[in-house]
């Protein structure tokens, strides 16, 4: 974080945007039909499970690390497309929850701005682009609405 000048923020994070009440969140917790992945999640931010982590090496840590991102490459490519989406409902209720007109998010990979219907005014979910080696994707908020932008990345 102190390299790049980056902040960490709670999972669940209220901000006022160009007037709009909007929510940043990570987006895994909104991915509630992945009983699975919610389970693991629960495991991995566990103090047990952190402290035993952490007690190995370096070396053991990567390792253990790299069978993991393997693993769930494999169990992610048997899931059917849909459970690893967000779930509506979910939406719902935590924009309700916080009073957020507009929500944004990552993690899924589905890059898109989605308009709907939330008790009786417009509300919007906007899903963030992955990032590459050499390209990703900003949003850009202006009192027009927001915007995506590309962005070249220079290593
Ligand atoms: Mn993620």
């Amino acid at each position: 974080m102190a390299a790049t000048g980056s902040t960490l923020l709670p999972d669940i994070y209220l901000i006022e945007l160009e007037g709009i009440p909007t929510l940043l969140m990570h987006g895994d917790l909104l991915c509630t039909d992945d009983k699975e992945y919610q389970q693991a999640r629960i495991m991995l931010r566990s103090d047990a499970f952190a402290q035993d982590f952490l007690s190995k090496t370096i070396k053991d840590r990567k390792a253990i690390a790299a069978d993991y991102r393997q693993r769930s490459g494999e169990a992610t490519s048997l899931k059917a497309d849909g459970i690893m989406d967000v779930n509506h409902q979910t939406v719902i209720t935590v924009m309700q929850q916080n009073g957020a007109l507009r929500l944004i998010h990552g993690h899924t990979h589905r890059p898109d701005f989605h308009n709907f219907d939330l008790d009786g005014k417009t509300a919007q979910r906007i899903v963030l682009s992955e990032w590459h080696t050499h390209y990703g994707a900003a949003l850009q908020a202006t009192k027009a609405g927001i915007i995506s932008r590309p962005i070249e990345l220079t290593t």
